[in-house]
């Protein structure tokens, strides 16, 4: 079809849409879905109220009582609907080898014709959304773009909060052909627009499909958070990071933060946990320390490449927080609780009897009633949690009391430290430094966490996560690991130094041992001061700690024994994991940088 034509099809009011690419992109989408009208997302405040509004008189949301949280909402999703689907997620590149042991691989062909099928008019009797997004600034070298299509109002509200949308977005994009490509159905069609429907419209059968070569992303049966909001997860993570292995540059699961110590000099570090590990928490720490502030860049993703200097420069792709919300409270987390006081879109959080929210640990003592997730009567003791495990809240990033005045700088933050973490309640001690670019990559290479309840599965359960990013490299990792040694080799000394922290280490009595949250700024501190050289550390065979006296522990009420306990790597572990993390080697064969296998005999050989 001709641009021409397809503008006819599909401009209705849009009409001074000219990018031929989108054009034809949403005819195509059009033709497939068979919706029953289609909405332009504009970007506009008006546009976001009215969606709200929408959701509201649709029963899938409820206003919050306005002067207890003004303008914000309370969704509640289906129960089958919760969480991302990792079993369900597809990188369909044209050779299965280029997916990966660590990915479900599909044909690209096949998998476009199973989703032809259930896109056909898959979007009967709704709205589709049209959503041309910038994930970063708009018009930074270092953002992308994306346009994608959806029929769930609570998608194009989300990506309002999450993302940059709207005309400005396709201002910049011109006539370029270069935008991500992403179509989301929730698939379930209505016989017609007045049929009723159901709080939370979903599929059981979920896809959600990635064509790295072609950009393009295909998701349908779920309208949860990752699945839907393709910017994030799909296109900021999964398509990235082959742009990133393709074009030299690292799109990574990392917040970003900057630390500024009592002398007023600052430092970005960019740090890697897996979901649910700790990056919103510590993006936001208020130090304990005093003199020193962190104030935060980004919560989730940072995308990252060489500016002029050599150096590596971080942006935050999006624009808002979609954080975890059971256990965060004004103790372990003020300034997210501050973000979501008001135009936030809360996630299968509980109601209170006065139109408010409320999830485990949100307060000392829980309400006497409440509504769950689920929309059933709660009291506190009743056997059941009232928000569920993985509830979110979404809020604007600009409404984050310590958000730094450069977040939006479409020249990135030049990041000094880059900190890979995980949930580890043995062997791995409370902080460590690399020796090297390539002992910091091995270091990621080997990250393990124990799950959580961000993707749909057993929790609890030790899984290897490379550098936080097993859900979300859309490649295969062997070559994913030769990446980050290739940009090692490209930056030479002006790479980030690298370091691993785990805040989960428990001891005997399964406490944990370190107080977390705002005490990890005397770790951040200490990175800080080895990152300038100021601070001494000692080499041990799993790599540099804090040398006697070094952690600053000035005030902390800490048992020492458990503090020497959290400090030291447990060798013994340590050396009976080795077989294991030959194990996981092993599954990347070929593709296995020789770089990383030396690293790890090397490691062996430390052991004795
Ligand atoms: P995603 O948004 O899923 O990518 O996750 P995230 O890494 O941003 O997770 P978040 O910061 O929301 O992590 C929340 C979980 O980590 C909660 O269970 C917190 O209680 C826990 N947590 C965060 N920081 C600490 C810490 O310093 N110590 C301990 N013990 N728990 C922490
Ligand atoms: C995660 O699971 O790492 C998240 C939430 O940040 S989601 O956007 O659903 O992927
Ligand atoms: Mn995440």
């Amino acid at each position: 079809m001709s641009a021409a034509s397809a503008a006819a099809m599909v401009q209705g009011s849009k009409s001074k849409i000219t990018n031929a690419a989108v054009l034809t992109f949403v005819e195509e989408a059009r033709a497939l879905f068979k919706p029953e009208d289609i909405h332009w997302c504009d970007g506009s405040k008006d546009e976001y109220q009215s969606l709200l509004k929408l959701m509201v008189d649709c029963g899938t949301a409820m206003w919050l009582n306005p002067e207890k949280r003004p303008n914000s909402i309370l969704v509640r999703s289906d129960p089958a609907d919760v969480a991302r689907v990792e079993d369900r997620t597809f990188i369909c590149s044209k050779s299965k080898d280029d997916a990966g042991p660590t990915n479900n691989w599909a044909e690209p062909a096949e998998m476009k014709a199973t989703m032809a099928k259930l896109f056909d008019g898959a979007m009967r009797g709704r709205t589709m959304y049209v959503i041309p997004y910038s994930m970063g600034p708009l018009g930074s070298p270092i953002a992308g773009i994306g346009v994608m299509v959806s029929d769930s109002p609570y998608v194009p509200a989300s990506m309002h909060i999450m993302t940059r949308v709207g005309d400005a977005v396709l201002d910049v994009l011109g006539d370029s052909e270069d935008f991500v490509r992403g179509m989301h159905s929730i698939g379930a069609p209505l016989p017609d627009p007045t049929s009723t429907d159901v709080p939370w419209p979903c599929n059981p059968e979920k896809y959600i499909a990635h064509f790295p070569e072609t950009r393009e992303i295909m998701s349908f049966g779920s309208g949860y958070g990752g699945n839907a909001l393709l910017g994030k997860k799909c296109h900021a993570l999964r398509i990235a990071s082959v742009q990133a292995r393709d074009e030299g540059w690292l799109a990574e699961h990392m917040l970003i933060l900057k630390l500024t110590n009592p002398e007023g000099k600052s430092k970005y570090f960019a740090a890697a946990f897996p979901s649910a590990c700790g990056k919103t928490n510590l993006a936001m720490l208020i130090p304990t320390i005093p003199g020193w502030k962190a104030e935060t860049i980004g919560d989730d993703i940072c995308w990252m490449k060489f500016g002029p200097d050599g150096r590596l420069y971080a942006i935050n792709p999006e624009t808002g927080f979609f954080g975890v919300a059971p256990g965060t409270s004004k103790s372990s987390n003020l300034n997210a609780m501050k973000s979501m006081e008001e135009n936030a879109i809360f996630t299968n959080v509980a109601l209170t009897d006065d139109g408010d929210i409320w999830w485990e640990e949100m307060t000392k003592n829980p309400p006497t009633h409440a509504i769950d997730w689920r929309r059933r009567s709660w009291k506190p003791g009743c056997g059941r949690t009232a928000a569920h495990p993985n509830a979110r809240f979404t809020a604007p990033a600009g409404q984050c009391p310590v958000i730094a005045p450069e977040w939006e700088d479409p020249k990135g933050v030049p990041i000094s430290a880059i900190i890979f973490g995980g949930r580890r309640s043995t062997v791995v001690p409370l902080v460590t430094q690399a020796m090297s670019w390539r002992h910091g990559t091995f270091l990621g290479s080997i990250m393990a966490s124990e799950k959580t309840a961000a993707a749909a599965g057993k929790i609890g359960e030790l899984r290897r996560d490379p550098m936080a990013m097993l859900p979300f490299c859309g490649y295969h990792m062997g070559d994913y690991f030769a990446h980050w040694l290739h940009m090692g080799e490209k930056g030479g000394d002006k790479m980030p130094e690298i370091f691993y922290v785990n805040w989960f280490r428990k001891g005997a009595k399964r406490k944990f041992l370190w107080p977390g949250y705002s005490e990890n700024s005397r770790v951040l501190k200490w990175i800080f001061e080895r990152c300038d050289g100021t601070v001494e550390a000692e080499e041990t065979p799993f790599g540099l700690q804090p040398a006697e006296g070094t952690l600053d522990l000035e005030g902390l009420d800490i048992d020492s024994s458990d503090l020497a306990e959290v400090l030291s790597v447990n060798l013994e572990f340590l050396k009976a994991e080795l077989p294991m993390i030959r194990q996981h080697f092993e599954t990347f064969g070929d593709k296995m940088p020789k770089e990383l296998v030396e690293e790890l005999d090397a490691l062996e050989k430390r052991l004795g």
